[in-house]
């Protein structure tokens, strides 16, 4: 069976205290005026819910060595908790940011709802394996992935539980911007990462292969795709918070789409971040109608 037959539920989370740049946070008011809904499938798909982001206490000032600390652990709680709430297991969710902080907890509160039998590919010009200590910038965006994996624990404040996802359960395509250290961490655990030369050598085709090979070695995990549009070329995606020249197109993602197709019902959820509308508005939001329709049709 096909994923597509599920219901799709759409929770869009305003959250945009994981890196400086406002404009993030109005994305799903955005696309609920659009009706993205009606392009996904005018009876199976709607929104279930918006997860607005606490107000700053004390605005962006450097909070421990993660900016926003208290609030975008809210924030996170606040949408593990949407998930967990709205849950089927028999459901698609569709995740829209916001920016990538809230990639921790949507894979949390998946992988909890199936039964920590989650794998997920992460979809990204950067790591987002920062740790507190590796971080240039402090920026929370730059570590959701290393909080997932359990390369630091921040308990204090997420302290309604990080699920720790095995480093074989993950996988990363796109990447051409990681920062030394994160790049060392992430070679010493063994993360599995294809770099845009790799996908632009072998081609998707063969990157996905080896991506299905390494997570799902079986055939019976629940996938998950954390999507950063900031892994697709900025031409394309220009309205992003942190765009990297020389990313993925759309042929790229057409292939990407057909290994992601054959898994069939156990393509359980997707998330949409970083699209930041007020940096450009025509051509990306032209393109995250596009990016819907080669993944609802
Ligand atoms: N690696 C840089 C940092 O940690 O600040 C940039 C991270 C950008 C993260 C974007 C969401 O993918
Ligand atoms: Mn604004
Ligand atoms: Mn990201
Ligand atoms: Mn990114």
């Amino acid at each position: 069976a096909s994923y597509l037959t599920k219901n799709i539920k759409i929770l869009g989370s305003a959250v945009s205290i994981g890196q400086p740049k406002k404009g993030v946070e109005h994305t799903p008011a955005v696309l609920k005026i659009e009706k993205i809904e009606k392009l996904i499938d005018p009876v199976k798909a709607d929104w279930v819910d918006i997860v607005n982001q606490p107000r700053y206490t004390i605005e962006r000032l450097r909070q421990s060595p993660i900016r926003n600390l208290v609030e975008n652990a809210k924030a996170n709680k606040r949408i593990h908790d949407a998930i967990i709430n709205y849950a089927n297991p028999n459901d698609f969710f569709l995740n829209i940011g916001g920016d990538h902080s809230i990639g921790s907890s949507t894979v949390t509160a998946l992988n909890r709802i199936h039964n920590e039998n989650l794998s997920v590919i992460w979809i990204d010009a950067h790591g987002d394996c920062n740790t507190p200590l590796t971080s240039p910038s402090g920026n929370y965006h730059g570590m959701p992935l290393a909080h997932a994996l359990g390369f630091f624990k921040e308990t204090k404040y997420f302290d309604w539980g990080q699920t720790i996802l095995p480093i074989s359960s993950v996988a990363l395509i796109g990447i051409r911007d990681l920062d030394i250290e994160e790049k060392i961490i992430m070679d010493k655990e063994g993360v599995l990462y294809f770099t845009m030369n790799q996908v632009r050598n072998i081609g998707m085709d063969k990157v996905m292969g080896e991506v299905m090979h390494k997570i799902d070695p079986n055939g019976k995990k629940m996938i998950h795709v954390s999507l950063d549009v900031d892994g697709f070329d900025p031409t394309l995606f220009p309205g992003t918070g942190t765009a990297v020249p020389g990313g993925l197109n759309f042929n790229d993602y057409k292939i990407f789409m057909k290994h992601i197709r054959r898994i069939g019902e156990r393509f359980v959820s997707l998330d949409i971040v970083e699209v930041n509308l007020e940096i450009e508005r025509d051509i990306t939001l032209m393109n995250v109608k596009e990016l819907l329709k080669h993944t609802f049709h």
